[in-house]
């Protein structure tokens, strides 16, 4: 059977953007794959976080996985910090990464851009994500349009690795969905919808409440012309909406422009608030079911030994290929 891996970073509650993009994809791959999900704590503080609140995000996001469809009897489901290989796998791969490459990466420009207190850890991310990958063999990375470029990297990094000491790591493949891998900001629709955003209207939540829900659908920027129909280039703000309508309800865009033609774009936000919040609904009502049930912790008491197990004799691997520490027997 072959192994998934995929992350998502604990740094807010996830959005609209995450479900369609990648949590989706893993519930519907979950049968076919050897699956390991984790919630990478450790790459949410490469930015200032608040220790309650990140402490909070941690729990909710693991409710979220399962409420959203990880079947933790077939998935492993673990949190980064609670798995000590990864941080030292990262150091190794971070000693086989250039400067340059991280410099190149436009997740770190975004982040960085602008602001004078920058971590060092914002821009050694890459090799930790390439450590979480390749420790488990992975063979697919499910995940979102924007994670194309570090996913590259990892490969790179897998490669040199290999050539440089010894053939151990799996060169993993990306997966990104045909439609929806990015889902873009409702107040600014040529950036893409994030759950660190400044501007609360600019992303829905898993856990938004349905009037909130309503109140950011109706006021997403959209255009003057008032014609709902999908134009990414001229038309991004509705174009998004219509693609965000077109994945939940299951119907093509092009039906959806013939349903509303001469209607105008209030009637067609409107409905589509009513699609997000029955689509997220049940979500919800699994999530407090399960957010202070003692089930949640031992389901990542079990993650976290799985992935203990499996991380660590990799990295006893990648320790006798480097050469670090002494010989074992
Ligand atoms: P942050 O705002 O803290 O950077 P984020 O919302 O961008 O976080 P991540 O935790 O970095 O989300 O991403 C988790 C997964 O969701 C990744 O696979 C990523 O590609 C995917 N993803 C994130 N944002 C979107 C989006 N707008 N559309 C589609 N997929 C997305
Ligand atoms: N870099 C990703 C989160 C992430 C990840 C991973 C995704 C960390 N480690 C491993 C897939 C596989 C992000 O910022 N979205």
């Amino acid at each position: 059977m072959k192994t998934i891996f995929s992350g998502i970073q604990p740094s807010g509650t996830i959005t609209l953007g995450n479900y369609i993009g990648a949590l989706r994809q893993f519930t519907e791959l979950q049968d076919e794959y050897n699956c390991y999900f984790c919630i990478v704590d450790q790459h949410a503080i490469t930015v200032p976080q608040d220790k309650q609140e990140l402490r909070k995000n941690i729990k909710s996001l693991a409710a979220l996985y399962i409420a959203s469809g990880i079947n933790p009897e077939k998935s492993t489901l673990f949190i980064q910090s609670e798995v000590p290989a990864h941080a030292q796998a990262g150091w190794i791969l971070q000693c086989n990464t250039y400067i340059g490459e991280l410099e190149r990466m436009t997740q770190f420009k975004d982040k960085s851009d602008g602001k004078d207190a920058v971590s060092a850890g914002l821009l050694t991310y890459p090799p930790l994500m390439a450590a979480d990958i390749l420790l488990y063999g992975t063979d697919l990375v499910p995940v979102g349009e924007d994670q194309k470029q570090h996913l590259e990297l990892t490969r790179d990094i897998a490669e040199r690795f290999n050539n440089r000491y010894n053939d151990i790591f799996t060169i993993p493949e990306v997966r990104i969905p045909k439609v929806g891998a990015r889902i873009m900001s409702l107040q600014d629709p040529v950036k893409k919808m994030s759950k660190s955003d400044q501007n609360q209207k600019a992303f829905i939540t898993l856990l938004d409440e349905p009037k909130q829900i309503e109140k950011k659908i109706k006021s997403a920027v959209t255009d003057s012309e008032g014609i709902v129909k999908y134009d990414k280039e001229n038309k991004p703000g509705i174009s998004n909406l219509l693609s965000i309508y077109s994945i939940l309800e299951g119907t093509p865009i092009q039906q959806l422009e013939e349903r509303y033609e001469g209607k105008g774009y209030g009637d067609f936000k409107g409905d589509l608030a009513n699609i997000v919040v029955n689509a997220i609904k049940p979500i919800q009502d699994r999530y407090y079911e399960l957010i202070d049930s003692k089930d949640l912790d031992d389901i990542l008491d079990k993650g976290a030994d799985k992935a203990n197990y499996t991380a660590s004799k990799m990295l006893t691997k990648m320790e006798r290929a480097v050469g670090l520490g002494r010989k074992r027997r």
